[in-house]
């Protein structure tokens, strides 16, 4: 690890939110900041799990898994101090706490784009469970092509003796939305490499096929409900609905 001029091993941002001096004082505050990153980790893991329980009543109504896959991170201290420093925020946890909304961040990859309209407005309804933010880049991609839902929410997480609110960037994306992010995340930021006007221009080719991919399939979704709704409600066939589901498992 590289030394700095004074001795130290610690960037100066990092100085600043660990307070001055070293032994007891940058201590007690490098355990409060393990504080703070440990609860952004139940609020991360309090809003996985409330996916995966959607995703367990959902694959029964609908007799398939909506959600994919869900990964989750924290970001890293120096990117973290990188963000604050960037957007010209004061350098403490309280500051983290009041300026950064992306510190715990959950990722739902959903098969298709109903799916992630549903699971978004299941997780609203919940009533532990604020809304401070909410972008539709699906329905208003970026200009480069990306697409995502994303919502800033606050989740509490219950300590020994208190409640705390903190907060949680989601993202609902579908697998096509995913595999292009991914690429081209992968893409963008690739060491000594300049990136072309032409590059950025079949990126966005590649975002709309992405998206015409998702409709296609979205079709193909709304055309097998119907057969299965046909078939449900022939004579002789019950049809299976969710309050007939719930009912059972009261
Ligand atoms: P990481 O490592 O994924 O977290 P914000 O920084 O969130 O306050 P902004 O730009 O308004 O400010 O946030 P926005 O638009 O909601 O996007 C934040 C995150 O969405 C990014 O996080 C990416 O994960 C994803 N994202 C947004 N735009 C793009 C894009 O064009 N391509 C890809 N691949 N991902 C995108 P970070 O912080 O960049 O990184």
């Amino acid at each position: 690890m590289p030394q700095n001029r004074d001795g130290s091993f610690l960037s100066d941002s990092m100085k600043e939110l660990l307070g001055p001096g070293v032994g007891q004082i940058s201590f007690e505050r490098m355990q409060e900041l393990n504080r703070l990153m440990s609860y952004y980790r139940c609020a991360m893991m309090e809003v996985v799990t409330k996916f995966n329980v959607l995703n367990e009543q959902f694959s029964l109504q609908f007799d398939r898994n909506p959600i994919t896959g869900i990964k989750s991170r924290l970001k890293t201290l120096p990117s973290i101090l990188e963000k604050l420093e960037r957007r010209g925020y004061p350098f403490s946890l309280e500051s983290i706490e009041e300026n950064l909304n992306d510190v715990a961040g959950v990722r739902v990859i959903c098969s298709f784009r109903e799916d992630v309209r549903m699971l978004s407005e299941a997780l609203m309804q919940q009533d532990d469970i604020i809304l401070i933010e909410r972008k539709d880049y699906i329905r208003n991609p970026k200009p480069n092509g990306y697409r995502s839902l994303h919502m800033i929410v606050s989740v509490p997480i219950f300590l020994a003796h208190e409640k705390k609110y903190m907060r949680v960037e989601i993202q609902l994306r579908t697998l096509a939305m995913d595999f292009w992010a991914t690429l081209e995340h992968q893409l963008r930021y690739k060491k000594d490499f300049d990136f072309a006007s032409d590059m950025e221009k079949e990126l966005f080719t590649c975002a709309h096929l992405s998206a015409e991919l998702d409709e296609r399939m979205d079709g193909l979704r709304q055309l097998m409900q119907q057969q299965n709704e046909q078939a449900a409600s022939a004579p002789g066939e019950k049809p299976l609905r969710w309050t007939d589901q719930s009912h059972n498992l009261r």
